[in-house]
């Protein structure tokens, strides 16, 4: 474990336009608020905040078929991929703070184009991997992955606003943790594809650690390469961020989640961030509110070496009477 020396670079992305409730968009300045800069820099890190992206209002957004808001969410996707393009040109590792999660689009592909062999670590009570034609609810958020992976390009429609978007990994590139709400004809494509994943009946079984080794074992089976982790807030239990749009019981602890940051780090391979669906509005007091974004800016922490046992520099030297 060696001293840290991260260079992090922060995007806020107030979107909430691929689910129905609003508040989300409120998320990357909680999140700020509770402190993360002032913390990341307190461990040692160098941080650049970029500041929150400006979406543009994109007016006639007729659903097409059962997909809701298609061409606000293409066009916000859009903005965002440039803005983690560009944030890993001046060569930082990239935290998107969201915003809900149709945002892992832009952010996932915007870092794949410079980062061609990166892999996806998915930490997400649900899976994400809904087409626009086995959605039931037609919220681009339950629906990310499916326009990412290459396997399913042909089942997926043509759309205003996303014939921009090209698959940048395969089946094997992805691995989930935390699932326990999985649509049926999400449960059929995780299979289709052999897609592998940590559900919390593996998590009950093995425990997190071997959950993590294997998980390593599985991303760097040929070579190590750069991870994309993408952190939905709602992976944890309810009882520890309540403040989420789909919250399911039986979710990851505190000190799980924490430890899947702790081992991502410790790869050193960790290259963009996403920490997404954190809603104030959906707390319903202020201590879900808090207990919800200390929670988020604890998943940073953890990702940018954090170690629960504690740290000290290098040079440190103790006082002598
Ligand atoms: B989140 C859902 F139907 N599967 O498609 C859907 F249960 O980003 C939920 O993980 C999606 O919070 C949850 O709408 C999206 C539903
Ligand atoms: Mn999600
Ligand atoms: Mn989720
Ligand atoms: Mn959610």
């Amino acid at each position: 474990q060696k001293r840290n020396h991260h260079s992090v670079g922060i995007i806020g992305a107030p979107f909430c336009k691929g689910q129905r409730r609003d508040g989300v968009e409120k998320g990357p300045d909680l999140i700020r608020s509770a402190g993360l800069v002032e913390k990341l820099k307190g461990q040692g890190c160098s941080v650049r905040d970029y500041g929150n992206l400006k979406f543009e209002n994109v007016p006639d957004d007729e659903p097409i078929g059962k997909v809701l808001r298609p061409r606000s969410v293409g066009r916000a996707n859009e903005q965002l991929a440039d803005a983690v393009r560009a944030i890993k040109k001046d060569g930082h590792t990239c935290v998107m703070l969201g915003g809900d999660h149709s945002l892992a689009i832009g952010s996932i592909l915007g870092h794949a184009a410079s980062r061609k062999e990166l892999c996806v670590v998915w930490v997400d009570a649900h899976a994400d991997i809904n087409t626009p034609l086995t959605t039931l609810t037609g919220n681009i958020h339950g629906q990310p992955v499916s326009y990412l992976i290459r396997e399913l390009h042909p089942k997926i429609p043509v759309m205003q606003g996303f014939s921009w978007i090209k698959p940048c990994i395969s089946a094997r590139d992805i691995i989930y943790i935390g699932l326990r709400d999985v649509d049926p004809e999400e449960h059929y494509i995780l299979k289709y594809l052999g897609v592998k994943f940590f559900s919390m009946t593996e998590v009950d079984r093995l425990g997190i650690a071997k959950v993590m080794e294997e998980t390593c074992d599985h991303i760097f089976s040929k070579v190590k390469r750069p991870i994309h982790l993408s952190y939905d807030i709602d992976a944890l239990d309810p009882s520890v961020s309540p403040a989420t749009g789909t919250p399911v019981v039986g979710g990851l602890s505190y000190r799980e989640g924490i430890y899947i940051t702790e081992q991502i780090c410790q790869t050193g391979m960790l290259s963009a961030l996403d920490l997404v669906e954190v809603n104030p509005k959906l707390g319903r007091t202020e201590a879900e509110i808090s207990s919800t974004a200390t929670a988020a800016v604890d998943v940073i922490l953890g990702c940018f070496g954090r170690f629960r046992e504690g740290s000290h520099a290098p040079d440190y030297r103790m006082p002598t009477p």
